[in-house]
């Protein structure tokens, strides 16, 4: 679910605003859908989330907007990413640079006050000669002082996922990420680790439960256990309070002792999500990664001691990487027996150290997200490495249909609705006609 739209929207209401959220992607609406929908609302201004990859929808939802009369204000990393560029598009009116609560509240008070844009931190906007000026980016010091995110606005029944046990939701328990991996974005918010208190994010895990009969929390951040006086905290918290949930969170393998795992297990955590990304040493060098295979076996027979599930993301054409590596990373995932995992293949998302090495190599062309932007039939970027989605199917059918992994499968589902599970799993699969 858009946790950062839920949560600009909790803001902005507590502050006397008042907000609807349209989640289009997951009630599959079409463009014409979402402008019918936003006529009827009627809104004086409409804020649009934004990735790079999905931006073509973002800009169409924009236009949409624009042409009913509704200022546009965009936020998201694809603002953070190519602010200027997505501001070429007259129909957007204002985009927000970093974390968007408070310097959505400031463009509203400034539209409705005719006060300068200037004041706003934050913000891109174009001066009365057109040109694009922006405020440095805005990041929330404290975030105990955010409400929770209005969930009550979102389409809770359209959300779901493979990996759940029961009806979920994802929760944010704190923002920022120190560490350096090649292939990912880093947003100005990444520069401020911050995690909210404990007690405060029992009371929202509580909320959830009580409210929405929430059965599985999935926490949204990039490492949950950075902090350890936070994890430890959060635990205690659960279980003197008694709080039945399970959960399961993001982690590197760097961040976790055997006591801290013993620990989330006890206080319901279900299921870890590890950051493999490869099983060659050398692309791990190449990613900056800074994690080794020898550790992080060791971390995954930790997690299995007492009794945590264990998912490995895993990359899968990083830049340089050859048959061997592949290979190398198969073999790798064999002995770490994760209970799931997913691949993607390596893309090179603008301003990453991935995207400057891929253009210093020859492959991506240099302006390669700026045509991208400006025209929706541009071509996929390129793999960085031939056959990558072959290689990629070929190591999902290894996993998802390996004696070891059916077999646990049909002890699982012994009873259960064993049809849709292989239905979403032949999509992941990618069984296609070859
Ligand atoms: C959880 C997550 C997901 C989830 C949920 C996505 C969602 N709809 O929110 C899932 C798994 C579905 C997902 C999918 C993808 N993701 Co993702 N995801 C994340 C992750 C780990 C956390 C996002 C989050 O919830 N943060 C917590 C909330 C509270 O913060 P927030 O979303 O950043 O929002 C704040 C600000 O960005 C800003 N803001 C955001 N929107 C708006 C809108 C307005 C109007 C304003 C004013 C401000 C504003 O204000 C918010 C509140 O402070 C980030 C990494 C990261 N740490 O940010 C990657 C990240 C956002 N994902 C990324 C990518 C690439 C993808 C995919 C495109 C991958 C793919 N190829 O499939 C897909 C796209 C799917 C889709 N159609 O939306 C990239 C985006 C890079 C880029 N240049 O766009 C990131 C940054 C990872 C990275 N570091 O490279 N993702």
């Amino acid at each position: 679910m858009p946790l950062g739209l839920a949560s600009i929207a909790a803001y902005l209401r507590g502050k006397g605003v008042s907000v609807g959220i349209i989640d289009a992607e997951a009630e599959e609406l079409s463009i014409d859908q979402v402008k019918r929908k936003m006529a009827r609302i009627g809104p004086d201004i409409v804020g649009i989330t934004s990735m790079t990859p999905t931006v073509h929808d973002d800009l169409a939802v924009a236009r949409a907007s624009h042409e009913l009369g509704i200022k546009v204000v965009m936020g998201g990393p694809q603002i953070n990413a190519m602010p200027e560029e997505t501001m070429q598009f007259k129909f957007v009116d204002f985009a927000v640079r970093g974390e968007g609560e408070y310097p959505m509240l400031k463009i509203i008070q400034a539209i409705d006050n005719e006060l300068p844009f200037s004041d706003v931190p934050g913000i891109v906007y174009r001066d009365e000669d057109g040109r694009v000026i922006m405020t440095p980016p805005f990041i929330h010091d404290d975030l105990d002082e955010l409400p929770p995110p209005a969930r009550d606005l979102l389409p809770h029944e359209r959300y779901a996922a493979i990996i759940a046990r029961g009806r979920l939701t994802t929760l944010c328990p704190g923002r920022g990420c120190p560490f350096r991996c090649g292939f990912c974005f880093k947003q100005p918010s990444d520069r401020k680790i911050r995690f909210r208190s404990p007690e405060v994010v029992a009371d929202e895990m509580e909320e959830v439960i009580d409210r929405y009969g929430i059965q599985e929390i999935n926490f949204v951040s990039d490492t949950f256990t950075l902090k350890k006086s936070f994890v430890e905290g959060l635990c205690e918290e659960l279980l003197s309070r008694g709080t039945k949930v399970s959960w399961i969170a993001p982690t590197r393998v760097d961040s976790v002792t055997p006591a801290l795992l013993g620990l989330m297990k006890k206080a319901g955590c279900r299921s870890l999500r590890f950051g493999i990304e490869s099983g060659s040493e050398k692309i791990l060098r190449l990613m900056n990664k800074d994690t080794n295979k020898e550790y992080t076996l060791q971390v995954f027979r930790w997690a299995k001691e007492v009794g945590l599930e264990t998912f490995a993301y895993l990359i899968i054409g990083y830049l340089h990487e050859t048959e061997k590596e592949i290979k190398e990373t198969l073999a790798f995932v064999k002995e770490l027996k994760p209970d799931l995992l997913m691949y993607n293949a390596a893309t090179p998302l603008p301003k990453t150290r991935l995207f400057e090495q891929a253009v210093e190599a020859g492959i991506v062309e240099k302006d390669y997200w700026g045509k991208f932007l400006l025209d929706e039939n541009y071509p996929r970027i390129p793999y960085l490495m031939k056959d990558t989605q072959k290689w990629i199917d070929k190591a999902y059918r290894d996993f998802f249909f390996s004696p070891r992994f059916l077999f646990k499968k049909m002890i699982e589902f012994r009873g259960k609705n064993i049809r849709n599970y292989f239905k979403a799993a032949r999509g992941i699969v990618g069984l296609r006609k070859q």
